[in-house]
């Protein structure tokens, strides 16, 4: 079995290619990933040492470059969690993540349909659904909740899964999608909510709460979201939607303060912030299609995933402060000082 990780080199796609290498020896893993500002190949520098990875450096959205990997390869199984990732940056610069999450998407697919028909995954996310009232706690997304997005990065996500059902029903391509809610643990990137706030707290600097800090998301342990698409690529009907989520719903605010006292510092480096624009309210994952069809449950509690992924970060403090020391400080800067 041949196995193509795009965006194996990010947060998700990277504990994916740790999980598969350490559960299926025999499968061959190709990563393909661009190395954006979110690639990072110190992460798959342990992959690397394993003579069944192989890693590539591309475009998704480069149609030549991917019909020619296809070419080389013949993949079993296509896994797609290449995508611009970041809600923030694409209220700032939308189109790349249209070219990435779209584009890249039907290029995907393209090369699957010309390849071999080969089985497609998705990965997709709950943020398709749009969100949920603060007042309505009965209210949960299912795979029928209609598609309703918020954000240039919502709306690209949206658009790449409907893109996906569409070469189901028109060329019949084997295809199944995941949407999972808010992932955390190893390799986070450090602009995200939780890695943000460890990293900025160990450095005693404030932490930037956005509007009142009572937004909701729902937070499952990475390596949860891994066994899920293990699941849905073996054994997931083909045409199918699943969500994956583990109903560990909790305020931004609660997560600040909870990593907060792990930590032991003060809550006075909470600092409020301008809102995000269009600010999503509550997100709330209801997975009992994939516990029902595949016998999938989160197995990882929040108290025992937030305790490990601190670890984690005081653990391998070069891999966060090499991504904090370069680029990024441009970034920060831009997105937080007027805040
Ligand atoms: P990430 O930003 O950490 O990683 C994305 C990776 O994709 C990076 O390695 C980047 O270099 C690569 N990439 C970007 N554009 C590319 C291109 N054009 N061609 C090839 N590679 C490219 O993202 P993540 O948090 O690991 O998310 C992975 C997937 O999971 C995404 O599709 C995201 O929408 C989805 N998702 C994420 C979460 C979450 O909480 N992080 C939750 C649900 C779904
Ligand atoms: O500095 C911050 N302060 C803050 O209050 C940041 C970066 C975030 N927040 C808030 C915004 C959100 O309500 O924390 C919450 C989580 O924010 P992010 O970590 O940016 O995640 P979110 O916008 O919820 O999107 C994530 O989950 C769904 C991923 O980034 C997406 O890729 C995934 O699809």
């Amino acid at each position: 079995m041949k196995i193509l990780v795009t965006g194996g080199a990010g947060f998700i796609g990277a504990n994916f290619i740790y999980y598969m290498l350490d559960k299926y020896p025999e499968y061959d893993i190709v990563c393909l990933d661009k190395l954006t500002y979110a690639g990072n190949l110190s992460t798959l520098e342990k992959a690397m040492q394993n003579a069944k990875f192989k890693f590539v450096k591309g475009d998704i959205a480069d149609v030549e470059f991917v019909n020619n990997l296809f070419a080389q390869e013949k993949f079993d199984i296509v896994v797609n969690f290449a995508a611009e990732s970041h809600v923030d940056r694409s209220i700032e610069d939308p189109r790349t993540f249209l070219i990435t999450n779209i584009l890249g998407t039907q290029t995907l697919m393209d090369a699957c349909r010309k390849y071999g028909n080969i089985r497609y995954h998705q990965v997709s996310t709950d943020e398709v659904y749009g969100d949920l009232p603060l007042d309505r706690l009965d209210l949960f997304f299912t795979e029928t909740t209609p598609i309703h997005t918020s954000s240039p990065y919502s709306s690209s996500k949206a658009g790449a899964d409907l893109l996906v059902l569409a070469y189901y029903r028109t060329y019949g391509l084997p295809v199944t999608i995941s949407r999972c809610s808010n992932n955390y643990g190893p390799y986070h990137f450090p602009e995200k909510l939780i890695p943000l706030m460890i990293s900025r707290a160990l450095a005693n600097k404030s932490l930037p709460v956005y509007g009142n800090g009572l937004n909701v998301r729902d937070w499952l342990y990475v390596e949860d979201h891994c066994r899920a698409i293990d699941l849905i690529i073996h054994r997931g009907k083909i045409g199918e939607v699943y969500n994956v989520g583990g109903h560990n719903e909790r305020t931004n605010i609660d997560i600040v303060k909870i990593i907060l006292k792990e930590l032991n510092k003060p809550e006075s480096l909470i600092t409020y912030v301008a809102d995000r624009k269009g600010h999503d309210m509550r997100y709330a994952i209801d997975p009992t299609k994939i516990y029902n069809e595949l016998g999938w449950l989160p197995t990882t509690t929040f108290q025992e995933g937030i305790k490990k992924t601190i670890d984690w970060y005081l653990k391998n403090e070069k891999w966060w402060q090499d991504i904090l020391s370069g680029e990024y400080q441009n970034y920060y800067k831009k997105m937080y000082e007027q805040k």
